[in-house]
């Protein structure tokens, strides 16, 4: 016969009627050794301080960009505007998938260009994105680089826009975002504008694009190989599925974060 397991517990043979107790409150700063619930699972897991994330309604993030504004394009760093908050540069080469993440980040579908044609010329291209807190970050889109059907003397023009901007020592800016396809990793260019960086004194990330055409077993070879050979982070990113967004929003403002 099957015992009854319901809801109802039994009282002990002894026990004498007790008024109903209110229901527990739930422990704080102490671990449910015993039940191994999900509560307690949940923050032993839980870094410090992210709490405050768990009060937005539901869907909601701090890391959504609320408001996503075109400012201006600028053929020098000096026709940017002058100098607020914090920037962040995005580098990479022609179709590594710049303008569909740069819309990815922002939420946005249509805030950068996207093509399957590569390498219109063009300048410095300055996005104001405004998270839901209120932090406002900027992104600085570079021309993409390395289309080799290009003339060399316009070839030279973007590489002087782009280290020109690089190394202007503008105060706002942050770090950069170095593109590259997660399938092909960092080639010859990327390694000269990393060997750029470095000599300048901008930090700098990797973003590996397209990740979504790893397989999921391939994925981490291809970031582990990128980080031991230039010791950097690599955070990998779909701009198609959105996978990676927000690891790259977080490093981000990580980069702004004044040390
Ligand atoms: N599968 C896949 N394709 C992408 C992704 N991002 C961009 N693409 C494609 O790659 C091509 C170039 O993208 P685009 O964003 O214009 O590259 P950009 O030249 O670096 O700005 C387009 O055909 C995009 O649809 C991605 O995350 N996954
Ligand atoms: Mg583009």
């Amino acid at each position: 016969m099957r015992r009854n397991e319901g809801n109802r517990r039994p009282n002990p043979p002894s026990a004498k009627p007790r008024p109903v107790k209110p229901p527990a409150k739930p422990a704080v700063n102490k671990r449910d050794a015993a039940s191994g619930g999900k509560a307690s699972a949940g923050a032993s897991a839980s870094p410090v301080g992210v709490r405050p994330e768990k009060k937005l309604s539901e869907g909601a993030s701090p890391l959504d960009v609320i408001t996503a504004t075109f400012v201006t394009e600028a053929r020098t760093s000096e026709g940017l505007p002058p100098p607020s908050c914090a920037e962040i540069a995005f580098a990479g080469r022609s179709n590594v998938g710049k303008s569909t993440l740069l819309n990815a980040i922002a939420q946005r579908k249509g805030l950068a260009r996207t093509s399957a044609t590569p390498g219109c010329t063009r300048g410095l291209v300055l996005f104001e994105l405004v998270l839901r807190g209120g932090e406002a970050l900027r992104v600085v889109d570079l021309p993409g680089y390395g289309f080799a059907a290009r003339a060399r003397d316009e070839k030279r023009g973007w590489g002087e826009m782009i280290e020109g901007y690089l190394a202007s020592g503008r105060p706002t800016l942050a770090g950069v975002c170095v593109l590259v396809d997660a399938r092909r990793g960092p080639e010859e260019e990327e390694r000269q504008l990393v060997g750029f960086l470095s000599s300048v004194g901008v930090s700098f990330v990797f973003v590996a694009t397209k990740i979504d055409k790893l397989a999921k077993n391939e994925r981490f070879s291809a970031l582990e190989r990128i980080t031991r050979e230039f010791g950097a982070r690599v955070i990998g990113v779909s701009g198609d599925t959105g996978e990676g967004r927000d690891d790259l929003v977080r490093a981000m403002r990580r980069l702004s974060t004044p040390k």
